[in-house]
């Protein structure tokens, strides 16, 4: 026994704290530094960047939370186990204040410190974060430069896109130019879908009527999974693709390519409108 703040500390606490010190040393530094590069969505975009960064800080402060209960638990079943027949319990513990204290400030300071971060890194990467902002974005792009605008348009069971710098022009592919703000207005023409581009680090809700706007700053070239993320129907799990980031040059190529491809229906499409409503449904006589 040794003695803290006038009370009596049992060997038992200090051994716990002395295991639980090592692991965390061992835990904090493999999750930071082996787990980290693997947790997603990845750094193909600045957004997924933050968003993996907040994964690791995340996964990295959770580890000596769980490592305290998980060894105050084996650490019980191994030492304090009844040997023999009688079941006797350990004297009650109660009105220590060291551990109290401990508790409230220790607690207090991971999720005051959290709400802080959060907030500063939300605010200060001023994108959104790669969500759907609605229709007057709080956060905008950094910087002064001009965003392209790209807009989503999901229906039933498809994404189409459409590019209102470039004469409107409407495709089912969709690429991206390595390291250019992008602005998508992300929409639908029938029901509630969501355009979740997975490693870009966005997801943004297409809503009829609505114009929904999420940022990105795609940084590495490569290819990205894009989903729907709203039930959204009978074949709610076709509206899948891959889109590409490319460089700028490969970009004007495929902007020219996709324009030839659809020459045919670009005449035939409606006015680009920044939000569209679903065609009433004919009533049965
Ligand atoms: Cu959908």
């Amino acid at each position: 026994m040794i003695d803290v703040a006038g009370r009596r500390v049992s060997r038992h606490g200090v051994q716990i704290v002395a295991i639980w010190a090592v692991l965390t040393a061992i835990a904090v530094p493999l999750i930071v530094f082996v787990l980290g590069p693997h947790l997603p969505p990845g750094r193909m975009s600045a957004e997924a960047s933050d968003q993996t960064d907040a994964n690791t800080v995340l996964t990295a402060l959770m580890a000596p939370i769980i490592l305290i209960v998980a060894i105050q638990i084996v650490y019980s079943l191994v030492v304090f186990r009844a040997r023999g027949d009688a079941i006797e319990d350990g004297a009650p513990i109660r009105g220590h204040d060291p551990t109290v204290l401990a508790w409230i400030v220790l607690t207090s300071v991971i999720v005051l410190a959290l709400a802080v971060w959060g907030s500063y890194t939300l605010v200060q990467s001023a994108r959104g974060a790669g969500g759907g902002q609605g229709p007057s974005p709080a956060d905008l792009p950094k910087g002064g430069k001009t965003p392209l605008p790209i807009q989503v348009i999901g229906q039933q069971w498809a994404w189409t896109f459409r590019f209102p710098t470039y004469k409107a022009f409407e495709t089912r592919q969709l690429e991206l130019p390595v390291g250019k703000v992008i602005a998508f207005h992300v929409t639908s023409i029938d029901v509630t879908h969501s355009f979740w581009a997975y490693e870009l680090g966005v997801k943004a809700d297409a809503v009829p009527g609505v114009d929904n706007v999420a940022f990105v700053t795609p940084r590495k070239l490569g290819r990205f999974t894009i989903r729907c993320a709203e039930l959204c129907g009978l074949w709610h799990g076709h509206m899948a693709l891959h889109g590409r980031v490319v460089s700028a040059s490969d970009f004007d190529t495929w902007v020219a390519q996709q324009k030839a491809a659809n020459a045919q229906i670009i005449p035939d499409l409606g006015p680009y409108q920044r939000v569209y409503f679903p065609e009433p449904k004919h009533r049965a006589g």
